[in-house]
């Protein structure tokens, strides 16, 4: 299998993440996507190339251009107000409050954000840039004909929604891929979420229709990030009813029991008769990951690769989460090799 994978993902480099009352290192850290490449290149799992550059064209698909338009300048913005720090949203339009864009720039990181974690600087703006053009790059190689390619995307991109940053995402990589397979002629598209945490951004984007099946498997947001979204009565709306589907589970879930959702969202995805398939790839499932509470283990993600090539579908994996940076590239590469065949 092919991977994408863009150098220009360092220029993500905020030293802050709001946790637990402290600015600690960020987990979304650079080290995370060079494991992996590292990785792919000791399995030698295939050639890897850099992104094509695609403008903004197709980001501006699935979100909204005063939301693009507010990440390229947010840090200039910040910094032009004198802020000492890194930036980070702090107040947000509550209940019975008004959801208008504010000029301020503090207004502005509240109106687009749900969340305070995900701390901006300078690179920000380029690396998701970079990661979208890398998701492009790997929906470009299947749509010319290989069966599946590896996004190696750095910022991660599932909780962005159409005009929201959060949970460390920017650009929703995989909904810009599953737009571009659609504006290309592709008639339906699956999104299959196996990140530890719900896919909310890609939910919410295609929650209205029936064109773009979405799925998420994932920790119970009663419990965990990202608190306001991914429960199971949420099953989509208008034409899109029944075109999302959420599977929750509780601490310390093993494969054996996570498979059987799974085997529940394959079957959903073959009722679908998708054109092609997105699989939103995030490693934080593993037993040791350090904010996460499911028990992968390494070899179940071989596992998970071989079963996500049994759909028979054109796919691209776009990297999403993963914390313990020491097993990340095992992890995520085991996928691949699992999809193409080994065990
Ligand atoms: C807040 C925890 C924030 C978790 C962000 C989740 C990032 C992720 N202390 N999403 O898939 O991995
Ligand atoms: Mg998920
Ligand atoms: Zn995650």
């Amino acid at each position: 299998m092919k991977t994408v994978f863009s150098p220009l993902h360092s220029r993500r480099h905020v030293q802050t993440e709001l946790d637990g009352g402290l600015l600690i290192a960020p987990h979304e850290k650079p080290s995370r996507a060079e494991t992996i490449l590292a990785r792919v290149k000791d399995q030698a799992l295939g050639e890897i190339l850099e992104p094509e550059e695609f403008g903004l064209g197709p980001i501006t698909r699935v979100h909204t251009p005063d939301y693009v338009a507010f990440l390229e300048t947010c840090w200039r913005d910040w910094q032009a107000e004198g802020k000492p720090g890194e930036a980070i949203p702090a107040v947000w339009a509550g209940r019975g409050m008004r959801h208008r864009v504010p000029k301020d720039i503090d207004g502005r990181l509240g109106y687009y954000s749900f969340a305070a974690e995900t701390s901006i600087s300078d690179g920000t703006w380029e690396a998701a840039r970079a990661s979208a053009n890398v998701a492009l790059t790997a929906q470009k190689l299947v749509a010319q004909g290989e069966r599946a390619a590896f996004a190696l995307c750095r910022p991660p991109g599932h909780h962005a929604h159409a005009d929201l940053f959060g949970g460390y995402c920017f650009f929703n990589n995989a909904a810009v891929v599953a737009q571009a397979f659609r504006d290309q002629g592709y008639g339906k598209v699956a999104i299959l979420d196996v990140d530890f945490h719900h896919g909310n951004g890609t939910q919410a984007i295609f929650y209205n229709r029936a064109d773009v099946l979405t799925i998420s498997l994932h920790g119970d947001p009663d419990l965990v990030f990202p608190h306001f979204l991914g429960f199971e009565d949420e099953l989509g709306e208008g034409p899109g009813e029944g075109y999302n589907l959420n599977i929750v589970y509780p601490p310390g879930t093993p494969y054996s029991t996570w498979s059987q959702g799974l085997e529940t969202a394959c079957r959903r995805i073959e009722a679908f008769k998708p054109d092609a398939l997105v699989v939103a790839l995030g490693v934080d499932t593993f037993e040791g990951d350090p904010i996460s509470f499911f028990k992968l283990t390494s070899a179940d993600y071989l596992t998970l690769g071989n079963r996500l090539q049994q759909l028979g579908l054109p796919t691209v994996f776009t990297m999403e989460g993963g914390y313990d940076v020491d097993a990340i590239g095992v992890n995520a590469v085991n996928v691949m090799q699992g999809f193409d065949g080994k065990s």
